[in-house]
Formats: C-alpha cells, structure tokens, sequence
C-alpha cells in the first residue's frame, strides 16, 4: 500500500485534516484545538506515586516556570512528554550535544571574549603567587574593584568556544480520531515514578487509548507505545520529526540536519554548525493491525487502523569522553573528543542498537526489561509523610502556594512525590556510562540555555549528587566519577598553571599522581581552568568539594575494590595538590599556617586570603582522604603522603572562625562583613563544612550555635537550589520546622508546574525563572537529613522532624557505614527502626525518645549509654529497635 492509499483510508479520520498536507511545524502553546473539546474527570493514577494532570502540557522550548512537561530518560538520553490529544511535540534530549571544544568557537553566554577556537581555556599569564599575596595581605580592599588589575588578571581563563548543550529536535505526533468524535473524555497524563513510565490515558467514544513513553537503559533507546482498546483499528497516527538545530556543517560543507523517511523509518542526521560534532537520530515504527506508510516526500509516517503501535527511537553522536594523552609529548590538540566514524557510521550504529532493542518480543519485553532494570533501583527507598494523592499534582501545587496551613494530606502527597522525584531523576540523568547529571540534568530545550546548561562545580554538580548514598542510589555515582577523571589530564596541568608556587618544577603536571584541579565550571571537553573573569572564575578548591561526592561511594558502602581502582586515585591526587598549593605567608594574620590564596568565596568575593570555602574544603579533603587511606590500608605505602597531609592539617589556618555577630566568618580577615556584600546572598560558603562537609559540623557547640546565627542571618529566601541547601543545612542544626519552612517556601515559590526546580532572580527567561535541577537533588537529600543523620560517627533517627510530618516511615536509606535503615513514627515520636548492617562493628543510635522509654533490639531491653544504644553488629544482620510508649507523664 502506498502512500496516496492510506490518505484515502484516513480522510475519514476528520480532526486536523489541514496538519494532514504538510509536515507540521512544532506549535506554540496548548495543543488541543477547538474542535477536541476535554470533558469528564480522570481519577488518579493506579500507581500513587506519580505526578499526574488532567490536561496536557504546554509546548516545552523554554526552561520556565510554566514547564509542566514530563521527564523521562535513560541517563543517557532524555525525553519530555507533553501528551497533546490531537498533536503532541515531544522534546528530545541527547547528552552530548554539545557545541564548543575541539573545533568549536561557541561561547559562553555573555562572555565578552573574542571569537577564537578554543584552547581549554587557558590564558597565557602565569600567576605570581607571592606577588598576589603581597597584594592582598593586608585584608581585601572593600569593593571587587580594588583587586582589580594584573594580579587578577593572572588567575583568568577564557571561554573562547566553550560551548553550550542543545536541543536535539522534536518527535512529532499527530493524532486522528473517527469522524464526527470531538469529545474527549477522562484525559489523564502522568509521570507514573513506581514504573518509570509516563503516560496518557482518555476515552474517545467507546475506545480508551493509553500511551505510554519509557527511556530504557538496558536497550538504549526510547520508545511511545500507544494502544486503542474498545475500538479496532482506532490508532492513527502521523509521525515526523522537527530537528532541535536550525543549521549545522558536515565536515567543513554547510549543511542543514537532514531528515529522510524510508520504509517505516524516520532518520534525522547532520552536524553541528559550530564544531561540526555529528549527529543522528532513528525512529522506527511497529505496529499491530492495520498498516503503516512511508510519504517520503513529506518525511513522516503513517500509522493507519492499527489496534496498537510503538515508535522506538534512539539518539547518538559521535562524541567521546577520550582523554587518555596519546603521547606524553603532544599537548591538548590531540584530545579530540570524537570517536572517529563518519556521518554514516553515526548513523548505523544508532540504527543498530534500536534493531537490537525491537528484536526480541516487541514492546512487551522491552517494557518488561526496562521495568526490570528501574524497578531494582528505584524500589530500595519508601518514604510516607501522610500523604494520599487524590489531586492532580498541579492543582494541588497551586493550592499549596496559597495555603496558610500546608499540614494536608493533598500537600505531604507533594512532599513525598517531590523527595521520589529526586530520587527517579537521578537514575534518569546519571547511569553507568552517562555524563553526570548538568544544570538541567540532560532536559533542556533553548540552543541558548542559561550558563549553557554546563557542569558548575561551586555548588551545583556536588548538589546533584548529594542524595545518592542516602537515597540508596550509589550506582548513580558512576558518571560523576568518569567526568571527574576526565578533568583530572586538563585538570593537572590548570594546578601546575595556576596554583602552584614557582618552586615547584616546571611542567610536572604530565606525571599521574601530580596533581589535578579545576574550576568554577566546566563544558564536556576538557575545560578546567578558572573562569574568564577573576571576580567569579577562580575556584581552585572544586577539586575537595567534587571528591567529597566520591567519597561518599566508601562512606555508604560501595565495592571497595571498585573504589580503590576508580575513585581513590582521583582523590589522592587533589590531596596532592592541595599539599603543594597551600601557602604559608611569613607575615600577618596567616604568618606560619596554610592558606589557600588567593580566594574568592563563591560568586560572591571579594578576592582575599584563607576565605572559609577554601579552608573548609581543603580540611574536608585531607580528613577525608586520611580516612581512605586508613579504610583502604595503605597507610604504610602512602606514609609519605600520609606525613605531608597530616602536617599540613595540623598547620591548616582555622577553616572555622566565630564573629562578631555570633557567625562563621564567611572571611577570615573580617569579624564583621565586608561593606557591599550581602548578608542574605544565595550562596553560603562559610558553612559548606556544616552540610555537606564536617568542619563545622563536627559535635561542638559553639560552631553549632555560629552556623544557626549564620543560617538566620541568611535568611529564608534565595533561589530553588539555594533552599536546597539551606533545608540541608537547618536539618542538621536539628530545626526541623524551620528545614520544613525552606520546603514550603520552595513549594511556594521555586517550583514548575513538573515540580522542576527553578532559578529566580537572574535574567535569561521570560518569566525570570529558569528550571535547574540542583534543588531537586537538594530537597531529596534534605529530607533525608530532617529524618536521620549519620555524619556524627552514630545514627541520629529523626533530628529535624518537623510537626507537619506528624506519622510516616522511610525505608530502605542507606547511612554512613552502608547499613540500610527504616524508621517509622507516629504522633512525631519514633515507634521502631530497623538496620540492616553492612558491616561488623559496633552502631550507635540516638534519639529524642529515648530517654523516657523503654528501647528494645530485637525484643531485648537494651540499656541507655549516653543517650544511645550500642548495637554489636555482625555483616548482613537485621537490629530491630523498638521504642515503647512514653513513661507516664513524660510526654
Ligand atoms: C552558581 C550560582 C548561580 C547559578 C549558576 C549556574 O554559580 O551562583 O546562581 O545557579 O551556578
């Protein structure tokens, strides 16, 4: 059957007869049109865990508050479901799709430099370390604009083709329905987390449709499923594709992306214009009933009278993360970040592993493979804060803006989607064999998006890898540990350049183990030196705050082994380099301890000596790195290292000061604070070593009672990755009602209507929010550290529980020391936990209720030691603790 025949079997189908003739263009706005009218009311989803609405979303090309597109991915590729009733644009993402690099010349957004191809980022002035600190030595002057000057000038790198993540285009879907059926009833669109499938379900007539959208990890691609039920032949459907690049070059030849349909099979392919990075995409139909016709003249589809059809798809390019030096002799242009095949081998390879993907039993085993694969890792952790989810999850959202009491089953519902949500966009954005999760995770529509959509290294990236041990997700880790060794070739030589003394011998840095840093943020390419202006860019102690991340792979009980061979070396190193980059003035404030200088506290400055960021980093490390040196016994073959480090700890200049306001000194030169800068700025850099670090919060009461002077002189407002942070940081000054504050107020204000989290307050969208996924990460892991904490060396069950979150349980977290753990309460008081142990040796365990009743292990009465139980563990054994009821009069 030819093309011309299935127009003729469709022209019954009457609704969008004009999109019939043309390969439609990706609409703006909602996307019923008036003749569809939705009526009736969905009930909630099957599965409650599941964001659900009862129309469908908006066209996603912009990152903004509006957003109520639905993710899904698989680490590798990403996809947002818009679940249109007639048409439906679903957006499409492929993680290396990247413009910049090798090749490159795309800058960053707003950054003045020239338009030169990119050399990772290196300018060619070498700081002069003694001559900088001369500078400053006498406390930073009161404004940026007094360190301006050659000495700054020397910690600078460049963006000159940095780059930017892009769009990968839009699958098209457009819909016909028997004619003369115009209503539309019961539409439902869910993100169902239980199964990591989105879907939408709606009647038409007798016939109910459901679609469903899945990213699957073990295939590799993508597929829509969509089934007609009460109706044969009900599925019509007209497929085509909307490439996300306006332009592009193949080679050194202008070409525009090419899409071509052939035999049942859509493939768009090109080049990026900037660097020329090859691309491609292949999406293939298969159907059951009916038929499907190819029109190649207008590149689509058609699926006609079938009971159901899946379109399977796939992403690649040929991008590769390679970063082994080929010869010890060459410099960086060696790197190419490319896997060598040519536009076609690009092609067939995408091609491939979609044929492998449909081989084997069509949607239902790849369905069940998928579920299989999700469901062993996003079913370890329950969690239940009274919610019950009979609302869709938007109408509740708008309810929870406006409510004066937010204690609602409607609204806990919304508190226990939203810590899942962290929790599936995680496995989502950051699989074995990714690149680790970017500002937008891998979901971003705009060729122009906000700081690129890149890895930012001062806050960001670490917050997305927070929850991971705690949420029981450490095989999410994998890509953060990849990227980061990525960093570690460029990033050798940015410590040789930029942060040694001039003693150090000249070009060591090609030596493995000399080590390694990087900077404020970073492209897919290598990029490590500091950023192009001085009073942002330089932010040498990212090395500390990204190993801090893979270091919790040891502290949460991933292999040893595996840790030994992937992520000790890599931590050792930035312990090497910050053994050679301290600096030990002669005079002042500093004279005989280690400083890091210069320093710039993070996007916040001024450019001064030992700020807290650095010094609480760099204590984090070298603690943190004497105890892999212990856990991993080589202590005796490192000893060498294992001497410089502890000596350079003992001498370390105080990473915690206490001033006159009763705060940690974001400087440590000023009591006070500097005139000009802000006492409520988004970042809070002096307590970095209170969450996620321990320098702060190391048990003593008066760096305790300085954080939480330091927290309220921050305030409770910011920016959604900003609450993040602080919900973290007031869980572990033990003030659960205020961390559930900073959830109410990012449920007030810095949530999209996908529950994203946003950005506000700077530029680049239209409704001056943008989604960045950072706060997401960072309200799972804060509702972890209000239910349980285990930094302290002993398991703290609910610390910060705050009196909305009246009954409930986790289950299934995993704490320092990788024992897993449920704990449930009622009335606010805990009633039992269990503890799964992961190793042998002695768990402490604290809580409030413990004084006034009696505890149990396992049936056992078990007797107070300081407030805590001791529990003598064995590997692989269950401890359960059981409280009883308060002593009379107690309560
Ligand atoms: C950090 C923040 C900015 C923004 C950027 C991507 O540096 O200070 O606000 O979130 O990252």
């Amino acid at each position: 059957m030819n093309a011309k025949h299935i127009f003729a079997n469709i022209v019954i189908y009457s609704v969008a007869a004009a999109a019939l003739c043309a390969v439609p263009a990706a609409p703006a706005g909602q996307e019923t049109s008036p003749s569809i009218k939705l009526t009736g009311s969905s009930r909630p989803p099957t599965n409650a865990l599941s964001l659900w609405y009862r129309q469908p979303g908006t066209l996603n090309t912009q990152l903004n508050k509006a957003n109520d597109t639905l993710p899904i991915g698989n680490g590798r590729l990403g996809a947002m479901i818009q679940g249109g009733v007639e048409s439906e644009r679903v957006q499409l993402n492929e993680e290396s799709l990247w413009s910049g690099g090798p090749g490159g010349r795309e800058r960053d957004s707003g950054n003045p430099d020239a338009d030169t191809a990119y050399n990772f980022g290196y300018n060619d002035l070498f700081p002069d370390h003694d001559a900088i600190y001369e500078r400053l030595k006498n406390g930073a002057p009161s404004g940026q604009v007094g360190n301006q000057g050659v000495y700054a000038a020397m910690i600078e790198g460049n963006y000159n083709g940095y780059g930017k993540y892009k769009n990968f285009g839009f699958l098209n879907l457009d819909y016909m329905f028997p004619a003369g059926e115009t209503e539309v009833k019961n539409y439902r669109r869910e993100l169902d987390m239980q199964e990591g499938i989105a879907r939408v379900v709606y009647e038409v007539g007798n016939t109910t449709y459901t679609r469903e959208y899945l990213a699957s990890y073990p295939d590799n691609a993508m597929a829509v499923h969509i089934i007609a039920k009460g109706g044969a032949g009900r599925v019509n459907v007209r497929v085509s594709i909307t490439p996300g690049q306006p332009d592009g070059r193949v080679g050194r030849r202008a070409q525009a992306p090419m899409v071509a349909a052939d035999n049942g099979v859509i493939t768009l392919s090109g080049g990026l214009r900037d660097n020329g990075l090859l691309y491609a995409g292949v999406f293939k139909v298969d159907q059951s009933g009916g038929t499907v016709a190819t029109d190649p003249d207008n590149k689509t589809v058609i699926i006609a009278n079938a009971t159901s059809a899946t379109i399977y798809f796939s992403l690649g390019t040929n991008y590769k993360n390679e970063y082994t030096l080929p010869d010890d002799s060459v410099w960086f242009e060696k790197l190419t970040y490319r896997t060598g095949e040519s536009p076609e081998q690009v092609t067939n390879r995408v091609a491939s592993a979609l044929a492998s993907a449909m081989t084997d039993g069509g949607f239902a085993t790849f369905r069940t493979k998928h579920l299989g694969d999700y469901k062993s890792l996003f079913d370890r952790v329950a969690i239940n804060l009274g919610g019950a989810n009979t609302t869709p999850t938007d109408v509740a959202l708008d309810a929870y803006k406006t409510a004066s009491d937010t204690k609602a089953p409607q609204f806990q519902m919304l508190e226990e989607l939203l810590y899942q949500y962290g929790r599936y966009l995680l496995i989502a954005s950051s699989r074995k064999g990714s690149l680790p999760a970017n500002l937008q995770g891998k979901w971003n529509p705009e060729n122009q998006p906000p700081w690129s959509a890149d890895y930012h290294t001062n806050i960001n990236l670490q917050m997305n890898y927070w929850p991971t041990g705690g949420a029981n997700l450490l095989e999410t880790l994998e890509p953060l540990q990849k990227f980061v060794e990525s960093l570690v070739v460029t990033g050798r030589y940015t410590a040789q350049k930029y942060s040694y003394p001039p003693s150090t011998p000249a070009w060591a840095w090609k030596q493995t183990g000399s080590g390694w840093t990087t900077h404020i943020s970073g492209n897919i390419y290598g990029l490590t030196p500091p950023g192009a202006a001085w009073y942002w860019g330089w932010s040498p102690a990212a090395n500390a705050f990204l190993c801090q991340n893979l270091y919790q792979y040891l502290q949460y009980g991933g292999d040893v082994a595996t840790f030994k061979a992937d992520y000790w070396p890599i931590i050792r190193e930035a312990a090497v380099m910050w053994t050679k980059a301290l600096y030990k003035p002669k005079d002042g404030l500093w004279a005989g301890k280690y400083v890091a200088s210069p320093g710039y506290s993070p996007e916040h400055g001024p450019l001064t000596v030992a700020i807290a960021y650095d010094q609480q980093l760099v204590w984090e490390l070298f603690t943190f790195t004497l105890d892999c040196m212990k856990k991993l016994d080589v202590e005796k073959s490192d000893a060498a290292l294992k001497a410089d480090i502890e000596e350079k700890l003992a001498n370390l200049y105080s990473p915690v000061n206490i001033g006159d306001f009763g705060q940690i000194m974001e400087w440590s030169e000023s009591r006070t604070e500097f005139n000009n800068y802000s006492q409520d700025h988004r970042h809070i850099s002096q307590l970095v070593g209170f969450y996620p670090g321990t320098s702060v919060a190391n048990g003593d009461k008066a760096n305790f009672d300085a954080a939480v002077a330091t927290l309220k002189r921050r305030g409770d407002g910011a920016t959604g990755w900003s609450m993040g942070w602080k919900i973290n940081l007031w869980a572990r000054a033990l003030d659960g009602n205020r961390a559930y504050k900073l959830i109410q107020n990012l449920f007030k204000d810095n949530l999209a209507r996908n529950l994203f989290d946003l950005h506000s307050g700077i530029g680049f969208s239209t409704d001056g929010y943008y989604f960045q996924i950072d706060g997401n990460f960072g309200y799972t892991s804060g509702v972890q550290e209000m239910l349980y904490q285990s930094h302290l060396g002993y398991l703290d069950l609910l610390p910060s529980l705050p009196d909305n979150w009246a009954n409930g349980y986790i289950k299934g977290v995993r704490t320092i020391g990788g024992h897993e753990l449920d704990v449930q309460w009622d009335n606010g008081r805990l009633t039992n936990a269990s503890i799964k142990a992961f190793d042998d040796g002695e768990i402490k365990v604290r809580n409030a209720a413990f004084g006034d009743s009696a505890v149990r292990v396992n049936g056992a009465a078990t007797p107070l030691k300081d407030g805590a139980i001791v529990i003598q563990a064995k590997h692989g054994s269950e401890y359960r603790v059981a409280v009883g009821s308060p002593a009379r009069g107690r309560r």
